[in-house]
């Protein structure tokens, strides 16, 4: 494996690029695993591995929201550590980190599921679950560039001219996406259609906003669609650009934003 490493992205290249990209998991660990299972992954010791030697990569926000988070959090710190799996930065991800740092966060917006399941451990149990939580963070970044930069993935956008580069408005845009500056009522920022623009060469897969299907839009794919409000978690396989899901329950009421799946 060759590698370039920075602090805030990786440029990666294996002898095999076989990949299985999943959208935000949001606690929906079931699903994952069903998902998992469909892909043809089998656990081996402490984790999952593909009989291909296919790799998985999660474009982060695993947990919040649903209702395994603690498990679904353990199954990539898990895959990070054992199989060779990759978990960008998602903003929920991010915000759990900056909890876990003793940093002021507000506990809305599915962290407080998080940590009402982190407040049924024991006190070693918490410290075991955050020291994990951390390393494992520390050692993934914000977007990956993969297959001699025809694969990039992210978890909210990111815009050709940002590859290979980084600065905190290209971090605001790997963790959210773009936004117009403009607040919706709700109090969400609008969100800015960065893909309708794109006119790049790499594929650039991500989540974050929920679309109501994986579509390839100029070389781009939105594989975020609601499985914690009841659409699908969506795995896209790359280089096939095939994609596989499974439906989730609806475990919060959907408020809005992007479509949500029928
Ligand atoms: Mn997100």
């Amino acid at each position: 494996m060759k590698e370039h490493r920075e602090r805030n992205f990786r440029i990666l290249e294996f002898k095999e690029n076989k990949f299985d990209i999943i959208g935000d998991i949001h606690g929906c660990y079931d699903e994952l695993l069903e998902l998992v299972m469909a892909l043809g992954y089998e656990k081996r010791g402490h984790a999952y591995f593909h009989p291909q030697g296919r790799r998985l990569i999660s474009v982060g926000d695993v947990a919040d929201k649903g209702p395994k988070n603690l498990l679904a959090l353990d199954f990539w710190i898990d895959q990070v550590a054992y199989a060779g799996a990759f978990w960008v930065h998602g903003n929920h991800c991010n915000k759990l980190y900056r909890y876990f740092l003793g940093n002021k966060v507000r506990l809305s917006h599915g962290l407080e599921s998080t940590i009402q399941e982190l407040d049924k451990l024991t006190k070693e149990e918490r410290i075991a679950f955050r020291n994990r939580f951390m390393h494992c963070y520390e050692s993934q970044c914000f977007y990956l560039l993969l297959d001699k930069r025809r694969l990039a993935v992210v978890h909210g956008g990111l815009r050709e001219e940002s590859m290979g580069r980084f600065s905190n408005k290209i971090r605001a845009v790997c963790l959210y996406g773009e936004t117009t500056g403009i607040f919706e009522e709700s109090g969400k920022p609008e969100r800015l259609d960065w893909a309708a623009e794109y006119r790049g060469k790499p594929f650039v897969v991500y989540g974050h906003t929920v679309a109501e299907e994986p579509k390839i839009i100029h070389n781009t794919v939105d594989i975020d669609q609601g499985c914690v409000y009841g659409g699908y978690l969506t795995a896209l396989r790359y280089p096939e650009r095939e994609f596989v899901q499974v439906r989730g329950k609806v475990y919060v009421e959907y408020m809005g934003g992007g479509k949500l799946p029928k």
